[in-house]
């Protein structure tokens, strides 16, 4: 038996773990009390990892598909085949009709997701697909705007404020995003402890609301009203830190000039908040001693993610919150960063612009359907489950039918892969060595600034491959060099040589080398050295007063509150808000995190499937089921967008009247790779979400999963199609 010290790489709370293995089979996960950031927590999800990675559906070759199945095959067949495939699509058609889709899981192992871009660059492919456009694609775009870049970011400094406005998370839940804070609950719950106050804006009253803070209802998707009406109170109350306005930001006539309109009664026509409610929260957020408030998914998956990001900031900003103890912090990376790219790319399909170079996932489908230059015929999907996860399942599946070349890099066979040509064995995260997410090392937003090394835990399952070799392999075997660069590509196949070889392959291994290259940029030493932290080691913690003045990366280096784009787009809000107020009796769907889901991949463990967690069901308030005949169990037809889920029915107190909820990541009945996952019953909900280049925020690229509009009957059982 042996123990290894690792942290979780499921979400971004990155919790430091012990794992006892044995024979290359892991035991047991704990969690690591000496851990410097996590101190002994950790979730069931990354206790029971142990079932993801010995899972009996773990990918052990390639596999090709032929007259429909799939097949076993060599990897020799696999790169040799996959090679000549993308040289001659590459010939003919150009980089521009190859693409690749990166997953969440993958997000947070820094190696493969390096090397995949360095993939794309040697066939000059920018469209890099990610979740990134259905999570947070809207704070990279304000960063860019407000703060000078898209890894510029700020965070609410969670263990000294005194007031706290949570918008549109549940950390309970989901343990946040965009703050790597280890049971970010206990942290909520310690502010109220110590006499500071904590609100929930939120269509849903949530775990997290049960457990501290007061929850304030709003009808989604309107948060921007939110947003105008407190920015409005504050400028009306004067309660602007001029002095630092003046020294540090540009913008603020224009700002007030937008928020002026935006008085309390008027947006409470929208919000459903009380006038007199917001009113005492503006008292509040203004007399607390270091306030933040802080958006995340709810807001971001909405049609003005951009938008709230901007006024929020903006509000934090001018009443001296941002740089301040208890107010919102500029994360420090960890590694020197590297220039943003200088070109601005935009998609063929809408003209969307690249955020952070990725595309908006909202435009797979039609990137490639639609014929022309630039169609997209071959792809690649790294730990990805698009069709599940991404809008519009029903033109995406018809997209992925009609790829040249498909090929899925991943541990098990998921419901897109079913459309692949190929699909490649790969490592789990405890088969690699990493450090920690992009989160940390590029935006530095950790409450506990810290950093750690871990290398592999047990070793790969059969004759699965480092996602980095396998995108090397593939340069080589397509006849072209990685990133484009004929030295890398010999360094590439040097080390591939060397590896073969006793002892000195262990040296010669590219990923500890680019981590180790990685961590000695940033001063922490090789992987050696890191080695000597198990626990993590901290670092010189983010702290207030060092930002403002100093690290903004604006041309200015000022706080821009008045990004030109979004100051018109503003104007537009006026017929928005009409149109919100013409709307008020319709449903609005949002989307709802369940302790036992990730995403779509937790399903296929027996523990969190048992019994009603077996399906995904619809949330829906009593009134509102009542109203259309539907109670506890039976099936609801929800339609949007020209199509239809059926689901069934949960009656919840906790939705507001007006909202209701089916959560995602389900819908696995065809999946023949996942033998636990395919014999539930949940349905795949963002068949009914809006893709395509009018449903997308058109400057950060997001998609719209969040306050769409739905109609919801009782299912009337005699009735077919
Ligand atoms: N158990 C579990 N944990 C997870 C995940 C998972 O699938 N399962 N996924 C992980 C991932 S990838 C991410 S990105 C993070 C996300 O984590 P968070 O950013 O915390 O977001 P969510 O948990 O999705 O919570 C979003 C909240 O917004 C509310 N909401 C919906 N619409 C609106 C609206 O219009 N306005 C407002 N104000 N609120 C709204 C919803 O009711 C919900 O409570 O979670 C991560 N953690
Ligand atoms: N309607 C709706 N849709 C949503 C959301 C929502 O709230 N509502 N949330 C969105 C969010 S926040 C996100 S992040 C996306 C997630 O969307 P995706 O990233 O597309 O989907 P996941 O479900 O995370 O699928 C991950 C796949 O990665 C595989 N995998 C796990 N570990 C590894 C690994 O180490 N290597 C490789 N190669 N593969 C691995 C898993 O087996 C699984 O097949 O979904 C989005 N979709
Ligand atoms: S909170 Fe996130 S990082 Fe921590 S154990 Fe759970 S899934 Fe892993
Ligand atoms: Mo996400």
């Amino acid at each position: 038996m042996k123990q290894h010290k690792t942290f979780c790489r499921i979400c971004e709370a990155q919790c430091g773990l012990i794992v006892t293995t044995s024979d290359e089979q892991v035991i047991k996960i704990e969690p690591n009390k000496h851990h410097v950031a996590s101190s002994g927590y950790a979730c069931i999800k990354g206790l029971k990892m142990g079932d993801f990675v010995h899972s009996p559906d773990r990918l052990k070759t390639p596999l090709k598909k032929v007259n429909g199945e799939f097949e076993p095959i060599s990897w020799e067949q696999a790169l040799r085949e996959i090679g000549s495939k993308l040289q001659t699509i590459h010939k003919q058609h150009g980089g521009e009709s190859i693409a690749a889709y990166m997953g969440n899981p993958i997000g947070f192992s820094l190696w493969p997701t390096m090397a995949m871009t360095f993939f794309l660059k040697a066939f000059g492919a920018d469209k890099l697909f990610t979740p990134g456009t259905q999570d947070c694609a809207n704070k990279f775009a304000g960063g860019e705007r407000l703060f000078g870049g898209a890894n510029e970011q700020v965070f609410p400094d969670i263990d000294h404020t005194q007031l706290l406005i949570a918008v549109g998370t549940n950390p309970v839940i989901s343990k946040m995003s965009f703050i790597c804070a280890p049971h970010p609950m206990d942290r909520i719950a310690a502010i109220e402890e110590r006499g500071g106050k904590v609100y929930w804006i939120n269509p849903r009253r949530t775990e997290s609301a049960k457990r501290a803070g007061e929850h304030i209802a709003i009808r989604p998707d309107t948060d921007v009203f939110f947003m105008l009406g407190f920015l409005n109170e504050i400028i009306k109350r004067d309660a602007v830190d001029h002095e630092r306005v003046a020294n540090y930001m540009n913008g603020y006539d224009e700002l007030a000039q937008t928020a002026a309109p935006w008085t309390l009664q008027r947006v409470a026509a929208a919000t459903l908040i009380p006038a007199d409610t917001m009113s005492q929260m503006v008292t509040a957020y203004l007399e607390a001693d270091g306030a933040a408030i802080f958006s995340s998914t709810g807001v971001n998956q909405s049609r003005f993610g951009l938008m709230v990001y901007w006024l929020q900031e903006a509000i934090n900003a001018i009443t001296g919150n941002l740089d301040k103890r208890g107010g919102v912090l500029a994360g420090k990376a960890v590694f020197p960063r590297s220039p943003a790219a200088e070109e601005q790319l935009t998609s063929r399909i809408g003209d969307t612009p690249y955020v952070s170079s990725t595309i908006p996932a909202g435009i797979m489908a039609d990137e490639i359907l639609t014929p022309g230059a630039g169609q997209v015929r071959a792809m690649f999907n790294m730990s990805g489950n698009p069709l599940l996860s991404c809008p519009g399942s029903h033109r995406l599946a018809q997209a992925f039918d009609q790829l040249e070349l498909f090929v899925c890099l991943d541990i098990v066979r998921n419901e897109t892969a079913e459309y692949a040509d190929y699909i490649l064995p790969t490592l789990h995260s405890l088969e690699r060595p990493d450090v920690p997410f992009y989160f940390f090392t590029m935006m530095g937003l950790m409450p506990v600034r810290s950093f750690s090394y871990t290398d592999a835990v047990v070793a790969a399952a059969g004759e699965s491959r480092d996602e980095g070799l396998i995108f090397r392999q593939l340069c080589r075997a397509a006849g072209v060099s990685l990133a484009g660069s004929k030295l890398l590509q010999s360094v590439s196949n040097a080390a591939e040589l060397l590896a073969k070889v006793p002892y000195v392959g262990q040296l010669t291994r590219l990923d500890k080398l680019f981590l180790g290259m990685l961590m000695r940029s940033a001063k922490l030493g090789g992987v050696r050295k890191m080695r000597k932290y198990p626990d993590g080691r901290l670092l010189t913690p983010n702290r207030p007063g060092d930002y403002l003045g100093q690290r903004v990366q604006t041309t200015s280096g000022k706080v821009e509150l008045a990004p030109p784009d979004l100051i018109e787009r503003a104007k537009s809000l006026d017929e928005t808000f009409r149109q919100e107020l013409a709307a008020k009796k319709a449903l609005k769907l949002i989307q709802k995190r369940e302790r036992f889901t990730h995403n779509s991949w937790a399903h296929n463990v027996e523990a969190f499937v048992k019994g009603e967690r077996a399906s995904n069901y619809l949330y829906i308030h009593a009134d509102d089921a009542s109203a259309r005949g539907l109670t506890d169990g039976v099936s609801a037809r929800v339609s949007a967008n020209g199509n239809h889920i059926d689901v069934p029915v949960k009656i919840d107190g906790d939705m507001m009247p007006g909202t209701v909820s089916v959560p995602h990541g389900w819908g696995h009945q065809n999946a023949a790779g996942l033998s636990v996952a395919s014999k539930t019953t949940g349905v795949n909900v963002n068949i009914i979400m809006p893709d395509g280049p009018d449903s997308i925020e058109p400057a950060s690229g997001m998609a719209h999963m969040n306050g769409v509009i739905v109609e919801v009957t009782a299912l009337d059982l005699n009735r077919h199609g």
